[in-house]
């Protein structure tokens, strides 16, 4: 049954989910999506909540970020991206929530949009929304730089929450700001240098975002 994945690939959703797929070595299709698709009567059978990415195999629908990575894990052969027991498991859940309530709404909705994408778009990016969620996110990334284990999240082995979260600091670190934040913090640094140079996050880096880096 041919695997099928919607969504826009600047979307760090889009993007863990697909890093995910290639993590795990299955065969797929990227759907590539732009936001006027998400107004569709067709998008909203898919996603009743108009957000991406979704998950299509056949029959099956599946929607929440989340969701998706833990199924794509559980349902294909390959390595896996979930440790077994559950302490770790459930560190990996709770950095999957952080990636999710702190990083995205703050270092990627705020500081990646207004920095990297509102001059993509033509407008002049907001300096106080930039430098309010600058500093926050500067606390986010301390508890990152505080619980960091080595060389990935929850040890030894690469898991959907360095997918999750890693997606979401590398916006943040497209930014000036980000950059100097997370290059003050050396074990975050080492993390995302490392996941970065991984042909997952090579792979899927869009080409609107292509040489935007300020670092
Ligand atoms: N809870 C959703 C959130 C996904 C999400 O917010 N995706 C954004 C792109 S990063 C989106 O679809 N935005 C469209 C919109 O808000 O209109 C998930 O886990 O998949």
């Amino acid at each position: 049954m041919s695997l099928i994945l919607h969504g826009f690939p600047v979307s760090p959703y889009v993007r863990a989910a697909r890093i995910a797929l290639i993590e795990k070595g299955v065969d797929h299709q990227f759907n590539e999506i732009g936001f006027d698709d998400l107004a569709t009567d067709d998008y909203a059978k898919l996603n009743p909540f108009r957000k991406m990415p979704v998950l299509q195999q056949g029959a099956f629908v599946l929607y929440e970020t989340p969701a998706i990575l833990g199924y794509v894990d559980e349902a294909f052969e390959g390595v896996s991206l979930q440790p077994t027991d559950a302490k770790t498991r459930a560190q990996m859940q709770k950095w999957i929530g952080i990636a999710v309530h702190y990083l995205y709404p703050v270092g990627v909705i705020q500081l990646f949009l207004q920095r990297i994408m509102t001059p993509i778009m033509g407008s002049e990016p907001n300096e106080s929304i930039i430098a309010e969620s600058a500093a926050i996110a500067s606390q986010h990334l301390d508890v990152l730089e505080r619980e960091l284990a080595t060389p990935f999240l929850l040890g030894d082995a690469l898991s959907l929450a360095d997918i999750l979260a890693g997606v979401m600091v590398y916006y943040i670190n497209m930014t000036q700001e980000g950059v100097a934040l997370v290059q003050a913090r050396p074990k975050t640094a080492d993390w995302l240098a490392g996941l970065s140079q991984r042909p997952s996050f090579e792979q899927t880096l869009a080409g609107l975002l292509v040489g935007k880096a300020q670092g």
